[in-house]
């Protein structure tokens, strides 16, 4: 038996420092941490050269998020301090080779934090951890796939393999994956998607028939009014601020929907125009409503009530595009402004103001990201949202339109390649029609599902394309018993993490090229595409030498898999050579079964790529179920916690990126040096008798369930009363697995009823 491992990052010893933090975000400091997290990862010259080529026509896509780019104009530095972060990570000259992982016992490593981890450097080459075994010990690729194939191969059922995928794998790669989970026969295909933006796919797909935003970047400059519900730009998609401070000199108001005054829309700073830097900032939201936690599908029907309440008849809109007005009308107008103010936190007099606003402006932008997606009513609120667009026509005309701001890099690009778990039947038909590959008729396992069924016992080999499953999901302890159970986890990574601790009896890791550097995959030099938030494919090539020679792309590493598979019939139809010859024939393959992808090696290459088809933004076409744009009514939620009971809602800070931490700093919310901490209001501190930096424990509470965490700090921060939040994924801990959003089956990071009590 392999002594136990740490699940978790180990407790803080000492309690961070408050700081008072800077009237704006970006600027200087942005610049300082650039060069400080940059410089010593990859030395001034890698790092000149290495940042020049972000988000450039002829360079790599930024790994940071999936903000995008510019059509046209490209200035020398287009990338933020937190894309640099990611950047730098990943270009690192600092090795976790074959020696570092054979010292260590696993037990050993695992005390250590994530940050420690991580920062040891890129993975060199292949590794293996035999059963019973303390530490892993270098493999040789043969080897390596031979040991994949043979297990692959002899499963009685296609379920009991699940193959997971984290969003900064290319098209190509992500392609692939499905194909060869398909070939095999299941359609266990759970990805990162499930615990970020799938509410706003469900949501989306019923309501307007395609589960994807629909904006361009161009949109902005033409928007008179720009919400952003439930994000924080300044930390996660700084490069939206510079679309919002644009918006803003063409005339557009903004308003920020958040429980906490984010810094990066109070003032920005754009850190590459030195007068911006040296002058006043640009105050970036207009209005900021202070919503609690789990309050916006209410607050959104107090905003339908005011529209509603002012217009005489439905809209031309409304009558040719859409269905169900009727019905939606009569659910606004039959909600209480009482139940209103109680859900959302915010009075009815305030509602109404914002609601003149939004009522008043001709074009409307919407943009969301976690702070929707992440509670058990998500899909009703994300769908409150729609609505209210809808009412004028908010959709398919320039200046206005949805837009879930998506996380990964490309996380968009993986689920229209192929990476669902719950596939179209039309897009199982071209699989059959290309690959003569039979379509499974089940759905497979979403996250959630897959954690269950390992711990069940029903699959037992667990292979991962990039991410961190073990800390970036809920409920970590059962998911690391559901890790420890498998017989075989294959994690395709560049980097170290948690997962890579908690391996099955046999555990692989398999080492892969980045995206910034160069891959010559079948002799010559290859590059990937990828989608961004707006549906725009593009290429990403990268410039730099492999971390290792024993590196491998995701591709190669795919078909390498495949080929040691013995007894799959229609995989053996696939002729896997031929994708690494050259990934232009996994281009041509991907055009014939995804729509939209006509011309796809020749328009790739194009400088900026191409839009795929969006239907309600180009013309209006919604491909629902009744062919119309669909108001969908839900019954009015929100979470509330019972007395001397908190919601908490797990965020990010400035220095990580998910679950790869770069540092222990949140400068914008002025927290230093730890990150085990709880937002509090002074209000809910003087209640409970917490002071600054108290040591407590949190429990969560879920149906029967109860868990405890100990070593939290308390901080005391301007979070409306009754609400804390913490930085996951340390308090991943705390949530449920069976606490889940309705439709969409996400984790509720963001909705979780805790108590909390001081520890002696
Ligand atoms: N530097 C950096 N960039 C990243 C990432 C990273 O970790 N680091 N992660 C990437 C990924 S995968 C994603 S998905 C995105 C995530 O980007 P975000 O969604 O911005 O990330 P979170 O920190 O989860 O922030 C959620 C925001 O929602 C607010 N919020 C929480 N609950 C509610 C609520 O009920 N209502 C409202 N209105 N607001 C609420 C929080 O106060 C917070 O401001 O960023 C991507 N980019
Ligand atoms: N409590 C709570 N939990 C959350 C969230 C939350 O807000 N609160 N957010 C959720 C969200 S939005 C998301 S998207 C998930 C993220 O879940 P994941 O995508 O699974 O996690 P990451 O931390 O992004 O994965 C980091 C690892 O990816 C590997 N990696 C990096 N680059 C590459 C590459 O190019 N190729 C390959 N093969 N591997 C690579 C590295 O080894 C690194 O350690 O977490 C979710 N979990
Ligand atoms: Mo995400």
């Amino acid at each position: 038996m392999r002594t136990k491992a740490n699940e978790t990052s180990p407790l803080e010893k000492v309690a961070p420092t408050i700081k008072r933090t800077g009237k704006s975000a970006a600027g200087i400091p942005a610049i300082i941490s650039t060069a400080k997290h940059s410089i010593p990862n990859m030395g001034i010259i890698r790092s000149v050269t290495t940042l020049s080529k972000v988000n450039k026509f002829s360079g790599f896509d930024c790994p940071g998020c999936a903000w995008p780019d510019p059509d046209h104009k490209r200035s020398f530095a287009e990338f933020c301090e937190n894309g640099a972060k990611s950047i730098a990570d990943e270009a690192t000259k600092k090795r976790a080779d074959s020696k570092f992982w054979s010292k260590w016992k696993l037990s050993e490593l695992s005390k250590k934090s994530d940050q420690w981890l991580n920062s040891r450097g890129r993975i060199t080459s292949p590794l293996i951890i035999k059963e019973g075994s303390e530490r892993y010990e270098e493999i040789s690729w043969q080897d390596a796939y031979g040991l994949i194939g043979e297990r692959l191969s002899s499963i009685k059922e296609p379920n009991e393999a699940i193959f997971y995928t984290s969003g900064r794998t290319s098209n190509e790669a992500a392609f692939l994956w499905q194909l060869l989970a398909r070939s095999i026969g299941t359609n266990n295909l759970p990805d990162c998607s499930n615990m970020c933006h799938e509410s706003s796919g469900v949501a989306l797909t019923q309501s307007i028939g395609i589960g994807k935003g629909t904006v361009k970047l161009d949109d902005f400059e033409h928007a008179d009014l720009i919400i952003v519900v439930g994000q924080n730009p300044g930390t996660n998609h700084p490069r939206m601020l510079t679309a919002l401070r644009d918006a803003k000199k063409s005339g557009a108001s903004i308003i920020s929907i958040n429980p906490l005054i984010e810094k990066g829309m109070v003032n920005f700073k754009h850190p590459q125009n030195p007068f911006e830097i040296l002058g006043t900032g640009t105050n970036i939201a207009d209005e900021h409503v202070r919503v609690k936690i789990n309050g916006d599908q209410a607050l959104f029907r107090g905003f339908a009530k005011v529209l509603i309440g002012e217009r005489n008849q439905p809209s031309e809109f409304i009558q040719r595009y859409t269905s169900n007005f009727e019905d939606y009308k009569e659910n606004v107008e039959g909600t209480e402004w009482k139940d209103i103010a109680i859900s959302s936190g915010v009075s009815k007099e305030e509602i109404v103001r914002i609601g003149r606003i939004i009522s008043k402006a001709k074009s409307i932008i919407c943009c969301w990201a976690m702070g929707l997606t992440q509670h058990k009513n998500s899909v009703a609120t994300i769908q409150e949202i729609t609505n209210l667009l809808l009412i004028d026509g908010n959709i398919g005309r320039k200046g206005a339109g949805l837009c879930p701001v998506r996380g990964h890099s490309n996380v968009q690009g993986d689920r229209t390649v192929g990476i669902n778990h719950n596939p179209s039947e039309s897009f199982q038909k071209s699989l059959k029609e290309v690959f003569g590959i039979k379509p499974i008729e089940n759905s497979g396992y979403d996250s959630v599902e897959s954690v269950k069924m390992m711990n069940a016992g029903k699959s037992s080999i667990f292979l991962s394309m990039g991410g961190n499953f073990l800390s970036a999901m809920s409920d970590t302890h059962y998911t690391a018993n559901a890790l420890r159970k498998c017989d075989l986890t294959v994690h395709i990574s560049t980097k170290p993490n948690r997962s890579h601790l908690i391996p099955g009896k046999v555990g692989l890791i398999l080492p892969c090229l980045g995206r910034t550097e160069t891959d010559h995959t079948g002799g010559s030099e290859q590059f990937v595409t990828v989608e961004n938030s707006m549906g725009i494919v593009h290429k990403s090539v990268g410039g730099a030498n492999p971390a290792s020679p024993d590196l491998r792309s995701e591709v190669a590493i795919i078909v390498g898999i495949a080929k040691s598979i013995a007894n799959y019939e229609n995989l053996h139809d696939i002729n896997w050579d031929l994708f690494t010859e050259h990934y232009d024939n996994i281009r041509q393959k991907i055009e014939l079964v995804v729509p939209g992808f006509e011309g796809y090696n020749e328009r790739c290459r194009q400088d900026g790529g191409f839009y795929l088809p969006n239907p309600p933004r180009d013309y209006r076409i919604f491909e629902t179920e009744t062919g119309k744009a669909t108001f969908i009514v839900h019954n009015l939620e929100s979470i509330s916690a019972s007395e001397n009971e908190y919601v908490m809602m797990t965020i990010r800070s400035h220095d990580q990126y998910n679950t790869t931490i770069f540092g222990t700093n949140d400068r914008y919310r002025g927290i230093q040096g730890g990150r085990r901490i709880v937002l509090m209001s002074k209000n809910d501190m003087e209640k409970g008798g917490f002071f600054q930096m108290q040591l407590v424990t949190i429990t969560s509470k879920f149906k029967e369930k109860k868990i405890r965490s100990e070593g939290w700090r308390i901080v005391s921060y301007d979070i409306p009363d009754g609400n804390v939040a913490t930085y996951f994924p340390e308090s991943n801990v705390l949530i449920p697995l069976d606490s889940v959003a309705d439709y969409s089956n996400t984790p509720t990071s963001k909705s979780v009823c805790v108590s909390i009590e001081a520890e002696s």
